[in-house]
């Protein structure tokens, strides 16, 4: 399966995978230092699911993201600087030092926006697809959710009538295992949110979300499943993060411990950099002078980042109000 995929595809998604991994590892550092205002989620472990998924799409395709949305920004195209910016509060980032982690979009290519509402891309995402069906475009749009989004009313709102009206959509369910402090084993009435596509007559398929060419390969039939018209396909990628809910949550949690720790060790395990490490350089297909040479690459663009946020200036008090209503 793999071999069809092709060298090149490959490696640009392992280093989409650096990014996101670099990207937050930094973060996360840079947040425990006190720099950045606001609260950060990261998706540490996580990576292969957004880049498998954003490795199908075209530019002209949409995304909506999470809270959890760093990984998504990137992998469809996300520019690193204005997003480092941003999150630091600086006038540089991509709105300008206002919005933070949870309100990155860039309209230009297809990112309809993180959202620190939780289920809150299921409807937005859905209207994207029913705007790219009259217009008579081959758009698609994706939606990025996470376990817990899937027990709200907008899931089952949003996939009732993409199924309804056979919209181009693809639900992609980021299934992590826990929403905030709680196992979703506790809270969930499936085992698989997949099963929950049969409820509203649609494909419901479950990947390895830790692998990224599973991920990649069954987006790409549910992209090509929409552009025919065929209407939406649910993914639901299982995975898991690696850090807390948000950054320095056990700073509030103390020893209060949700999750066991050899949970987290056997996942740790699943690394989805490693494991593509580990099938891809000893069958020969990619070499580890190449894997070090993406790891270098992409260390001096998080560098750069780091670098242009923290030399960027705050936003003007003045300039408070601006751009809080949209024009049109
Ligand atoms: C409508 C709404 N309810 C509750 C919250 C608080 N909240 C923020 S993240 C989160 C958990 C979401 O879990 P999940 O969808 O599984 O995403 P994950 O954090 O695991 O990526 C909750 C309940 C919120 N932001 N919005
Ligand atoms: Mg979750």
């Amino acid at each position: 399966m793999a071999a069809e995929v092709g060298k090149d595809k490959l490696l640009e998604m392992y280093r989409t995978m650096q990014t996101i991994r670099q990207f937050e590892e930094r973060l996360r550092d840079i947040f425990k230092e006190g720099k950045i205002p606001g609260f950060v989620h990261v998706s540490i472990g996580e990576e292969a699911s957004a880049t498998g998924v954003c490795a199908a799409l075209t530019d002209t395709d949409y995304i909506t993201s999470t809270h959890r949305g760093h990984g998504h920004l990137i992998a469809k195209g996300g520019k690193i600087s204005p997003m480092m910016a941003e999150i630091y509060g600086k006038s540089t980032g991509y709105c300008k030092g206002k919005g933070g982690s949870m309100h990155i979009a860039d309209f230009e290519i297809g990112i309809l926006g993180a959202n620190g509402i939780v289920g809150a891309g299921l409807p937005i995402a859905t209207g994207a697809g029913l705007a790219a069906q009259v217009r008579g475009s081959d758009e698609v749009a994706v939606c990025f959710f996470g376990d817990g989004a899937s027990n709200e009313g907008t899931f089952h709102e949003s996939l009732n009538i993409a199924s309804a009206w056979k919209l181009p959509v693809i639900y992609v369910c980021e299934n992590n295992l826990y929403g905030e402090f709680t196992a979703g084993k506790d809270v969930t009435s499936v085992k698989d949110i997949a099963d929950r596509a049969r409820g509203h007559d649609m494909p419901g398929v479950v990947v390895n979300g830790n692998d990224v060419v599973e991920v990649y390969e069954t987006t790409n039939q549910a992209v090509e499943r929409a552009r025919r018209g065929e209407g939406p396909t649910l993914i639901e990628c299982k995975t898991y993060r690696w850090e807390g809910h948000v950054v320095g949550e056990e700073a509030f949690m103390g020893d209060k411990s949700y999750r066991p720790k050899d949970e987290i060790e056997e996942w740790k395990k699943r690394c989805p950099l490693i494991t593509f490490e580990q099938r891809f350089v000893p069958a020969g297909v990619v070499s580890q002078a190449e894997i070090d040479a993406v790891k270098a690459e992409v260390a001096g663009v998080i560098d750069e980042a780091v670098t242009f946020a923290e030399d960027s200036p705050l936003p003007e008090p003045a300039e408070a109000l601006d751009d809080m209503f949209s024009a049109a």
